[in-house]
């Protein structure tokens, strides 16, 4: 019987996206626990901290979890020392992604640190806590020991059987917002006026994993740490299931985007048979993420005939030796192309990754970025992201110390003032031959006026076309119609100007 008194989890991004303490708290609630989830999007020292201590010491919980990625580090190591100093004794824990990676200087501020998946990491913390001992010896638990050196508690086997892990709502059950003034319920209108896209867009998980583990990515991590690179995927139903419940309590869910590392990693008959179960039962337009290699033909006509709109996919660069070496992709830039060209053949929205600013990459590679850019069938999303190499992974390991705590303070948005990123910033506004002129002139010369020229006009030419460009995508996005895309414009517009704000370096995250 789990004790009456109640847990408070916290999250704190700005745009209340994150998935894992959704399913850490529905796991409670399914157990039978008071659990509460506090959402802290405007922590900061002198913002929401009174309110948010003020409702912990009333609520007086049995502890309080909370969870973080790298560049939440600094909020999270505040509020902890905050709810320490007003609550000594209070067992705070920490998990998500990077306790996982760093559970050493995590456990330097938290009483333990939760190392990978937490559904029942945490129901073993509750049911010590609750029973009035400490868990210290809760598998997957790391804790600094009385002698102040770092206990790491074996790990337990990763979740075979996906299905059984509670899926959570759009707007979680017993779940509040800190604001400056006070903690509120998250009510519908509350909810929306602070998630990202105003909640049109339902965010799912429907696996664990990734087959690549490459060299900047948490899966480079967790790969090692789970001895395998083989995904799990939850059943169809189960995904649907968790779909039709949140569309049907939240009515404005336009979209349903899937978290899934590589969602096209499924066989064929398994896309075939959610495709036909989506369309029955949810029918919504839908994007996904995968690795190039794992896009056919066969399968995206079984998915764009349920609703499969867009489609997000990784280059991160141009140069064969970069992708093999530094970033140890298995994705040639050829596959990129090969793959946005079956996208651009049935009108499906791509959206290309790539990562500039590396200091392991040669001016020769960077251009050599602009020119694969250049090869990628047209109209495409370009997202650019400055290199965040974050703790533990082999890429941050490559570069050294120095880049340790790059992961926790820097804003991967805002990219290196530099011509090569100018050109990579306008070319998908270009054509292909105008972008591999360009690169040409900046060959022979970045100073001289033949590529000065070009490069201006080229960039005025590229301004011009930009709401052209943008328009298509998002055409296609919306399931290539018109009227449903202009009454989705005002959830995205607001996102997609702050992103390129950043990306020019005119406003910061
Ligand atoms: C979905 C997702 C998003 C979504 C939602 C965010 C979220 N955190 O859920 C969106 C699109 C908003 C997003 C954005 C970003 N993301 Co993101 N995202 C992911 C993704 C693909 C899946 C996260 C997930 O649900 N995993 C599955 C769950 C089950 O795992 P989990 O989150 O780790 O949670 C489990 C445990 O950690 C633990 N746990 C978690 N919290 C707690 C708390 C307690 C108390 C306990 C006990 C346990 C516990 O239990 C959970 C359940 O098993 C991951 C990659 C990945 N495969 O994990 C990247 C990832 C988390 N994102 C990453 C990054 C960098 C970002 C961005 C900062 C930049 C970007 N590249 O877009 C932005 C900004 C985020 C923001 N809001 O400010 C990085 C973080 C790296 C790091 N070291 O911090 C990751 C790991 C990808 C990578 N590059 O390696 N992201
Ligand atoms: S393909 Fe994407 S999700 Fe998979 S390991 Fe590489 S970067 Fe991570």
């Amino acid at each position: 019987m789990p004790p009456a008194q109640p847990i408070i989890l916290i999250a704190l991004p700005p745009d209340l996206e994150n998935l894992g303490i959704k399913f850490i708290h529905y796991s409670l609630l399914r157990a039978g626990y008071d659990s509460s989830l506090m959402y802290a999007p405007h922590f900061t020292a002198d913002s929401s901290a009174d309110t948010i201590i003020d409702y912990i010491r009333r609520t007086a919980p049995l502890f309080v979890g909370i969870s973080l990625m790298s560049d939440e580090f600094a909020r999270a190591v505040h509020l902890t020392g905050l709810i320490r100093a007003a609550m000594p004794g209070l067992p705070i824990v920490w998990g998500g992604v990077h306790p996982t990676i760093a559970p050493e200087e995590c456990a330097e501020v938290a009483d333990y640190v939760c190392v990978g998946e937490g559904e029942a990491v945490v129901l073993d913390v509750a049911a010590r806590l609750g029973a009035g001992l400490r868990p210290d010896d809760v598998a997957n638990i790391a804790l600094k020991g009385a002698d102040g050196r770092l206990i790491v508690n074996p790990n337990r086997p990763i979740v075979a059987d996906l299905d059984e892990v509670p899926s959570y709502d759009h707007r979680p059950r017993a779940s509040v917002l800190a604001t400056a003034s006070a903690v509120v319920p998250l009510d519908r209108e509350t909810f929306r006026r602070n998630i990202r896209y105003k909640g049109r867009i339902y965010s799912v998980m429907g696996s664990r994993g990734c087959p690549y583990s490459c060299s900047y990515c948490c899966n480079n991590i967790l790969n090692k740490m789970n001895g395998s690179s083989k995904v799990r995927f939850r059943s169809p139903e189960n995904i649907i299931d968790e779909i039709v419940r949140s569309k049907t309590n939240e009515d404005y869910i336009n979209m349903i985007k899937f978290h899934d590392d590589c969602f096209l990693a499924r066989p064929l008959e398994t896309l075939q048979a959610f495709a036909a179960l989506y369309k029955e039962k949810v029918g919504l337009p839908f994007a996904i993420n995968s690795i190039p290699g794992y896009i056919t033909g066969p399968k995206l006509d079984a998915l764009k005939a349920a609703g499969l709109t867009a489609i997000n996919v990784g280059m991160q660069s141009g140069s064969e030796r970069v992708l093999k070496e530094v970033y140890r992709r298995k994705s040639p830039p050829e596959q990129v192309a090969r793959a946005i060209g079956l996208l651009a053949e049935r009108k499906i929205a791509a959206w290309v990754d790539i990562i500039v600013d590396n200091p392991l990459e040669s001016e020769d590679e960077k251009l050599a970025t602009v020119e694969a850019i250049a090869n990628i069938p047209r109209p495409f999303y370009l997202q650019m992201y400055s290199l965040t190499p974050y703790f533990g992974t082999d890429l941050q390991k490559m570069l050294g110390d120095a880049a340790a705590d790059t992961g926790k303070t820097k804003n991967y948005l805002q990219l290196e003032a530099d011509t090569i990123n100018s050109m990579v910033i306008i070319s998908p506004f270009l054509s292909r031959n105008q972008v591999l002129r360009l690169v040409a002139l900046y060959r022979q010369g970045r100073q001289e006026p033949a590529f000065r020229v070009a490069f201006v006009v080229m960039k005025a030419y590229a301004l011009a076309r930009i709401p052209f460009v943008f328009a298509n995508i998002f055409i296609r996005l919306n399931g290539n119609s018109l009227w449903t895309a202009a009454g989705a414009l005002s959830s995205f517009a607001g996102f997609a100007l702050r992103r390129w704000g950043q990306n020019l370096g005119f406003s910061r995250a």
